[in-house]
């Protein structure tokens, strides 16, 4: 299923529609997610496959994205999420992955709809996704060796300073914070909380 050839024919794709720095970024991701899921006990395939996938719709025009998501969500999704391409791009990618890839993991295609902002509980495979594209190897922010060197010791840990840099990022500049991305990052807290309490 997540054999080598279709991760030949996504990338060829990939190339021929998105810009060789967005191109970049993807290969990091996909081989920072397969990394992480041998090391936290994933189908390393599977992780390297959603993280091809991950950005595939990032660069179509808004509309576009719009239409696309709407054929797998409906109307379900907040208008807060419908109206900024940085928030739908991964929701518009579920249906790219389905129609184009003929992809129906229910895991794999949660991990491309929520690797932006997150989601109130998490599976291992969109903590992966989630993580791998703040560490994957291009990335250049301050605190990325810190968030890569935690996403080593903790993915929980790690998850919980992803929500924390784009928060503060979002401050910085003075950006409108989608309010789901704050009750995310509340319930990985409750989480991470819930493990303690049985430690
Ligand atoms: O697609 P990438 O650039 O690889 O990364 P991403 O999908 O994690 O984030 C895309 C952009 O979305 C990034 O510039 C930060 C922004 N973003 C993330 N959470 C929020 C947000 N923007 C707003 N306005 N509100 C959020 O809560
Ligand atoms: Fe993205
Ligand atoms: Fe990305």
């Amino acid at each position: 299923m997540y054999n080598k050839g279709l991760k030949e024919k996504i990338k060829i794709d990939l190339q021929h529609h998105l810009s060789g720095h967005r191109y970049a970024h993807i290969l990091g991701v996909a081989a920072a997610a397969r990394k992480l899921a041998q090391q936290y006990g994933y189908d390393a395939d599977k992780a390297e496959v959603a993280g091809l996938l991950h950005d595939v719709a990032k660069q179509l025009p808004l509309q576009d994205m719009q239409s696309l998501a709407r054929r797998s969500f409906g109307d379900t999704l907040p208008d807060a999420i419908m109206s900024i391409g940085s928030l739908l791009h991964g929701y518009a990618a579920v249906t790219i992955a389905k129609e184009t890839y003929g992809l129906t993991d229910t895991e794999l295609l949660d991990s491309l709809a929520h690797h932006t902002t997150g989601a109130v509980h998490m599976g291992l495979l969109e903590k992966i996704i989630f993580i791998a594209d703040y560490i994957e190897v291009n990335r250049d922010f301050d605190g990325v060796e810190q968030l890569r060197m935690l996403a080593a010791s903790d993915l929980d840990e790690a998850v919980l300073a992803g929500y924390d840099s784009t928060i503060s990022h979002l401050l910085e500049q003075k950006k409108t914070i989608f309010v789901g991305t704050i009750v995310n990052r509340n319930g990985q807290i409750e989480y991470m909380a819930s493990l303690q309490g049985k430690a």
